[in-house]
C-alpha cells in the first residue's frame, strides 16, 4: 500500500482486473491503453471499491515515443515508480506463418516485444530509484510450445521471455526485482479471438489470476527472473 503502481492493458480483461486489485491494496494506480472508455469502466470500479482515483493515461504503445513521455511525466510527478505491470498484448489473427500479413506480424512484434523492451529502457532508473521496485511482464505458453498458426503470438513471447530473463540478469545487483506471469487460459477477447466459439463462463476469469501480480509486487518478494505461473 501506499506504492505507485502502472499497469498497461488496463482496459479491460487481466490487465483491468489487475489494476482494480492492485488499487483495493491501497496502490496508486497509472492505467494505461487505448482505449478510453475500458479505461474509465476500470477506474470508476476502482473509484466504486476503494473511493479514490486512478491516473488515466490513454496511449497506443507501438508509438514509443509516448512510453518515453510517459516515462518523463511520471518522474515529473512521483520522482519514481514501484510496480510496472507491464500487462498489454495483441495476438492478431492465427495464420500460417507462410501466409501470415505482414503488418499484423509487425503489429505483435511492436506491442508484444518492441513495447516492452522501450519500458525497460524507460523506465529503468525511475523503477530503481524506488526502494524496492517490481517489474512484471505477462508471457504465455506459447512462449515454450509450438502451436500452429500461432508463430508471431508465441515467437514475440519467446522473445519477450528471452529479454526479461536477460534484463533481470543485468540489474541483479539492484533492489529491482524482474519477473514475468503466464496467466494461463482465462476469460478475455484475446482468448475470444484466438476461439471464437468458445464458452467463456467456463474458463479461468480476469479476477481468479490476479493473485501471483499481487505476490510479485510486494515489497517482501524476492523472486528474480521467474516465470510465475497464475494458474498454479
Ligand atoms: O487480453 P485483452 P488479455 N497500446 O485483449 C491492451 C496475455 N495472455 O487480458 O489498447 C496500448 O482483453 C488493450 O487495450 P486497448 C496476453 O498475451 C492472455 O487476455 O484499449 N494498449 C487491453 O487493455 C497479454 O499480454 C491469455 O485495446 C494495448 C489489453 O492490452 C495479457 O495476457 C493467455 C495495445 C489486452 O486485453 C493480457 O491479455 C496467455 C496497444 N497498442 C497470455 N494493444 C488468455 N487470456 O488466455 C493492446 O497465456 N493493448
Amino acid at each position: 500500500s501506499g506504492r505507485t503502481a502502472l499497469i498497461t492493458g488496463a482496459s479491460r480483461g487481466i490487465g483491468a482486473a489487475v489494476a482494480k486489485r492492485f488499487a483495493a491494496e491501497g496502490a496508486h494506480v497509472i492505467l494505461a491503453a487505448r482505449t478510453v472508455g475500458g479505461l474509465e469502466e476500470t477506474d470508476d470500479a476502482i473509484f466504486q471499491a476503494t473511493g479514490r482515483n486512478a491516473t488515466l493515461v490513454p496511449l497506443d504503445l507501438r508509438q514509443f515515443d509516448k512510453i518515453d513521455q510517459l516515462g518523463y511525466s511520471i518522474y515529473e510527478r512521483f520522482g519514481k515508480l514501484d510496480i510496472l505491470v507491464s500487462n498489454a498484448g495483441v495476438l492478431e489473427a492465427l495464420g500460417p506463418v507462410a501466409h501470415y500479413d505482414p503488418k499484423l506480424w509487425q503489429r505483435v512484434m511492436d506491442v508484444n516485444v518492441t513495447a516492452n523492451y522501450r519500458l525497460i529502457r524507460s523506465f529503468d532508473r525511475l523503477l530503481r530509484a524506488s526502494d524496492a521496485g517490481r517489474a512484471i511482464f505477462v508471457t504465455s505458453g506459447a512462449a515454450n510450445a509450438p502451436y500452429p498458426y500461432w508463430s508471431p503470438y508465441g515467437a514475440s513471447k519467446a522473445a519477450l521471455e528471452m529479454m526479461v530473463k536477460t534484463y533481470a540478469m543485468e540489474i541483479a545487483a539492484s533492489n529491482l526485482r524482474v519477473n514475468l506471469v503466464d496467466p494461463g487460459i482465462v476469460a478475455t477477447k484475446l482468448r475470444m479471438q484466438a476461439f471464437p466459439g468458445e464458452d467463456q463462463t467456463k474458463l479461468a476469469q480476469p479476477d481468479d489470476v490476479t493473485e501471483a501480480f499481487v505476490e510479485l509486487a510486494e515489497a517482501s518478494c524476492t523472486r528474480h527472473g521467474e516465470v510465475v505461473s497464475a494458474q498454479g
